[in-house]
């Protein structure tokens, strides 16, 4: 059995919920026409790592009332405004909001949808999301377009990973023992889904994020 036969039915970890083709195609058209607008509001910005100012081969922008943004001189924060234009985030589809509270049953809204549009090559390394106070709550992401292959590992760097693909309409969620996981995208496979014409070829991934306590 090749390795990616055995990772499709390997089992999830405690904390992980993958909702393989969640989203119809006609939702999914939906919620990627919302996007279209969002991202004509809301451009897409180049995050850079902090302190070297690296850029991110992923682009990003940000729905909600709070946008998780990176720069060379003040890294990983929260922002409630796009780090180009100065104008608020857009605010959140009803549609997110809704998959939130039929897929969780946490007791508030998510503040932040952040955006990544992946164009092909684009990748992201192995990390853990800790800049959210409200680490109690879950992680909701939503993928469109192109198909993913996803990584999921430890609470340590070093520990053993799983990989499996995520395709668009898929969610997953992250929450309890696995919220502090690391995790990353090691490569999107062009061909394999489309985005409107505005986006280029690749694949968008939006996640539902708490950032402070309710
Ligand atoms: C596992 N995004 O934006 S979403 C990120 O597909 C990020 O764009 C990836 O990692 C993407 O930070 C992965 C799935 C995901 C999100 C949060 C997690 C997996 C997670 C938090 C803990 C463990
Ligand atoms: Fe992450």
């Amino acid at each position: 059995m090749s390795a990616q036969a055995r990772s499709f039915n390997e089992p999830m970890p405690e904390g992980t919920r993958l909702y393989r083709g969640r989203l119809s195609a006609a939702q999914q058209d939906a919620l990627l026409t919302e996007v279209a607008c969002i991202l004509r509001a809301a451009p897409l910005f180049v995050p850079r790592m902090p302190k070297t100012g690296r850029p991110f081969s992923v682009r990003m922008s940000n729905t909600g009332p709070l946008g998780w943004v990176s720069d060379k001189e003040k890294g990983y924060r929260y922002e409630p405004v796009h780090p180009e234009t100065g104008a608020p985030w857009p605010a959140m589809p009803d549609m997110l909001l809704r998959l939130w509270e039929e897929l969780t049953d946490y007791p508030a809204s998510p503040e932040a949808g952040l955006i990544n549009h992946y164009a092909p090559g684009a990748r992201m390394g192995l990390h853990v999301d800790v800049d959210e106070e409200a680490l109690e709550a879950p992680i909701l992401s939503v993928s469109l377009g192109c198909s993913a292959r996803f990584r999921l590992g430890g609470l340590k760097r070093r520990d053993p990973t799983i990989s499996f693909d995520l395709h668009g309409g898929d969610v997953l969620i992250l929450e309890g023992p696995s919220r502090l996981r690391h995790h990353g995208i090691d490569r999107i496979y062009p061909g394999t889904g489309v985005l409107p014409e505005e986006m280029g070829e690749g694949r968008i991934n939006i996640t539902l994020r708490r950032v402070r306590r309710p």
